[in-house]
């Protein structure tokens, strides 16, 4: 039962949120993406008291973001986090205290939503878009020392809209397929995984399902 609703003023244009222990607690906390021009980042957590005042942690996070992902990109055991800039072009990643740090990638696609995970099995999680304008899945392997490596794109019927990752095939648990959900076609296109962080143009399985496929979750059913 929810029988008690708390609505909190974040500031304009909430667009995706993400949560994590940010600030080491042991306890879950929201991180809210403002989707403004320069974009910003707010925390929701519990005081000691209880009382929950949502904190803007950094106010330039990239050019209206569409898509936040937390993960530990940089591998020091701190959470970091990485939105999809749809006007902005690009994805930029925020490290640090305060996720002060800014460092961008992926230039030249238009991501609406991005998901992270280790696609070529480094141990480091890499970071794939869903390119609507540009009808791609962009994957960004993560080079260590907060740099990524140059986008690869692949095919991905019409106007991305969301993105998981999952290994679809149980005859290859380790290898990481690729779900887009594929809103103005009633499909969810399966990019299955080649192996080392690689997909395929033509290498891909397209289920129908209902209208309009907005968001996605996976387990074992
Ligand atoms: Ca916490
Ligand atoms: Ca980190
Ligand atoms: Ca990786």
């Amino acid at each position: 039962m929810y029988a008690r609703r708390l609505d909190l003023s974040v500031g304009a244009l909430p667009k995706s949120l993400a949560v994590a222990d940010i600030d080491g607690d042991k306890r879950p906390d929201v991180l809210v993406a403002r989707a403004t021009g320069n974009g910003a980042l707010v925390q929701i957590s519990p005081n000691s008291s209880g009382m929950i005042t949502p904190i803007l942690l950094n106010g330039s996070i990239g050019d209206t973001p569409y898509g936040l992902v937390v993960a530990d990109f940089d591998g020091d055991g701190a959470v970091d986090a990485a939105v999809a800039n749809f006007l902005g072009g690009n994805v930029s990643a925020l490290y640090g205290s305060g996720f002060a740090t800014r460092s961008d990638f992926g230039d030249g696609a238009h991501p609406i939503a991005l998901v992270a995970g280790d696609v070529n099995s480094d141990g480091r999680p890499d970071v794939l878009t869903a390119n609507q304008v540009n009808n791609s899945v962009g994957v960004n392997l993560n080079l260590g020392n907060r740099m990524f490596g140059a986008r690869v794109d692949y095919a991905a019927g019409a106007a991305p809209g969301a993105l998981i990752l999952g290994a679809t095939d149980g005859a290859r648990p380790s290898r990481l397929d690729i779900v887009a959900a594929l809103p103005s076609l009633n499909k969810l296109r399966i990019l299955t995984g080649q192996g080392g962080g690689t997909y395929s143009d033509t290498q891909f399985v397209d289920l129908a399902v209902g209208k309009s496929p907005a968001g996605m979750a996976m387990a074992d059913a």
